[in-house]
C-alpha cells in the first residue's frame, strides 16, 4: 500500500502519472478484505496514540473496560464506546477551549475552526500543523478522483470563516497544484458578483453547497447569464443533503452542464470528503475506507449494520494526531453496499447519499418523511418558483405539516397548481399535507446550507 504509515506524513511533491485515473493505484483498487486487514492493525495504533495522549479516551475506554490491544477484530472495535457531540461540547467546557481529546500541544495546532450553529455551545476544531499537510493530501487525492487535475481552476464559493469546508477545499487544491479563486460567500452582493467572476475566470471546477449552487443559478439568470457559459467540468458539493437528492442533482446538471459530485462527512472528521463520489462513479458517495474509517451502524446499538441496510454513519480518523475521532456519532441516516464500482475503486457505497439528520426527520401520525424528499418532489414540478418551508404544527395531539412553496404563476391562475402539487406531494410522501403557494423570490435563499423546516411545536 502507497505511504501507509501511522502517524502518516506523505511526499509533499507525489503527483500521480497524469494518465492514471487513481492517486494511489493500490490503496484504491485493492482486495477490501486486505484493505480492512490492514486497517484493522491501523486502529489499534490510532487509539493506543489517544489512549497514550488523551485523558479523555483514556478515561472512556478504562470506563468501558477496554483497552486498545483488545482491538484484533472488527467486532471488538465495534464495542468501543461512539463518541457524541455533547461530550465533546463537556469536554471543551472542562478543559476549554480544545477539550482533553486534543492530542498535540497548542504550539503544534495550525488552524482553529468551530461550529457556527447559532444556538448552543460552540465547538472548536484544533487542526494540528502535520494534520492539515496530511489533510491537504488526502483531499488532493479526492479531488484527483472526482477528475480535478493540476493547473484546473477551482472556484470554491463557501463561507471562508468556522467553516471547514471552504478551507478544506481550498488546500486540497492547492496540493493538487491547481489555482484556487477562494471566492467565498455570504456577503452582501456577493453572489451576482461570483456569476461575474465565474463567468470570466471560466473555472474547471466548483465547490459549494447545492443549496447555494441552485441560489448562484438563480441569480445568473437575474443577470442574464447562461451557467453553462462558465464551462464547468466538475461541480463538488458537500454541507447538506442535495447532489444526491435525484431532482436537486438535475436541477443543477441542467443549469450548469457539470459532473455533480457529493462529498462530506463532518466538519470534526476532516478529512471530511473521505466520503466522496468519483469521475467514474459520479453517483451516490465511495467511502474512501483507508483515509477514514467509515461504518453505518445500528442507531441503538452502534453495531455496523450488513450491506443493503440502512443506519448512520460512524466515523474513524486513521491518520489524524491533533484530534483524532475515535467512532464519532453523526447522527445522521444513509444505507450502504459493497458492489462494484465502475472507476474501479474497491470501496463500499452510499448510493443515495447522506439522507439527512436522524433530528431532522418528520414524524407525522406514525410516518417518517424526509425534508429532502419534499425538496425531491417540488423540484420536478412545473411552474415551481425553487423554495418552499416546511411548517410542522401540534394541533391537539396530532402533528401536522404544512408546505408552502413559491410558484411562478400570477395570483388567480393557482388553483390546479396547488390543488396538483398538494395531492402529488401527498402521495410521494404517503403522508397528509396542507399545501400553500406563495409568489417566487419571496422565500429566503441559503448562502449557505438550507433550513426549510420551521418547527413550530413545542416539544416532541
Ligand atoms: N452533511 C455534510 N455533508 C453532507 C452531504 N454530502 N450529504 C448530506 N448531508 C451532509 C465541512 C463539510 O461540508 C462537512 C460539514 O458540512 O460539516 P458540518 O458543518 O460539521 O456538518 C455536518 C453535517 O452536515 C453532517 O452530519 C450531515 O448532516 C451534513
Amino acid at each position: 500500500m502507497e505511504e501507509w504509515a501511522f502517524p502518516t506524513r506523505y511526499d509533499q511533491d507525489y503527483l500521480p502519472d497524469p494518465d492514471s485515473p487513481y492517486w494511489f493505484p493500490v490503496r484504491e483498487t485493492m482486495d477490501p478484505a486486505e484493505r480492512d486487514a490492514a486497517v484493522l492493525v491501523r486502529l489499534r495504533e490510532v487509539m493506543e496514540y489517544a489512549y497514550a495522549n488523551s485523558t479523555f479516551y483514556k478515561d472512556k475506554w478504562d470506563g468501558a473496560g477496554l483497552k486498545p490491544a483488545d482491538i484484533t477484530s472488527f467486532e471488538a472495535f465495534e464495542q468501543v464506546p461512539v463518541v457524541t457531540k455533547a461530550e465533546m461540547r463537556e469536554s471543551q467546557a472542562n478543559h476549554p477551549p480544545f477539550g482533553d481529546y486534543t492530542c498535540v500541544d497548542r504550539s503544534e495546532i495550525h488552524h482553529i475552526h468551530g461550529t457556527s450553529g447559532t444556538t448552543g455551545a460552540p465547538t472548536a476544531f484544533a487542526l494540528g500543523r502535520r494534520d492539515w499537510e496530511v489533510i491537504a493530501d488526502n483531499q488532493a487525492r479526492i479531488l484527483w478522483g472526482m477528475g480535478v487535475r493540476p493547473g484546473d481552476t477551482v472556484f470554491v464559493a463557501a463561507l471562508f470563516s468556522l467553516y471547514l469546508g471552504s478551507w478544506g477545499a481550498m488546500t486540497a487544491a492547492e496540493r493538487l497544484r491547481c489555482n484556487v479563486l477562494p471566492f467565498g460567500a455570504g456577503a452582501h452582493g456577493m453572489t451576482a458578483r461570483a456569476v461575474n467572476w465565474l463567468a470570466r475566470i471560466k473555472p474547471a471546477a466548483f465547490y459549494a453547497t447545492p443549496s447555494y449552487a441552485l441560489r448562484l443559478a438563480e441569480v445568473a439568470e437575474k443577470e442574464k447569464i447562461d451557467p453553462r457559459e462558465f464551462g464547468l467540468k466538475v461541480m463538488f458539493f458537500s454541507g447538506e443533503p442535495g447532489a444526491s437528492v435525484p431532482s436537486v442533482r438535475k436541477a443543477i446538471e441542467d443549469s450548469f452542464g457539470a459532473t455533480v459530485i457529493d462529498c462530506g462527512t463532518m466538519a470534526e472528521m476532516t478529512p471530511f470528503m473521505s466520503a466522496s463520489a468519483t469521475a467514474g462513479t459520479p453517483d451516490g458517495m465511495l467511502l474512501w475506507q483507508d483515509i477514514v474509517w467509515h461504518e453505518v451502524c445500528d442507531p441503538d446499538t452502534f453495531r455496523t449494520v450488513p450491506y443493503g441496510s440502512e443506519g448512520t454513519p460512524v466515523y474513524t480518523h486513521l491518520e489524524r494526531t491533533s484530534q483524532p475521532m475515535i467512532r464519532l456519532a453523526s447522527n445522521d441516516l444513509t444505507r450502504w453496499v459493497l458492489e462494484d464500482n465502475p472507476c474501479g475503486r474497491t470501496y463500499p457505497k452510499l448510493p443515495d447519499g447522506v439522507y439527512g439528520r436522524i433530528d431532522d426527520m418528520i414524524h407525522i401520525r406514525g410516518e417518517n418523511v424526509y425534508p429532502t424528499e419534499v425538496d425531491n418532489y417540488l423540484r420536478t414540478v412545473e411552474n415551481y418558483g425553487g423554495e418552499h418551508q416546511i411548517i410542522v404544527r401540534r394541533t391537539g395531539s396530532m402533528d401536522e405539516m404544512i408546505v408552502r412553496a413559491e410558484t411562478t404563476l400570477p395570483e388567480g391562475q393557482r388553483s390546479d397548481f396547488e390543488q396538483n402539487t398538494g395531492s402529488g406531494l401527498q402521495s410521494f410522501l404517503g403522508v397528509r399535507v396542507t399545501f400553500e403557494s406563495v409568489d417566487a423570490d419571496t422565500l429566503e435563499r441559503a448562502e449557505h446550507k438550507s433550513r426549510r423546516v420551521v418547527d413550530e411545536r413545542t416539544h416532541r
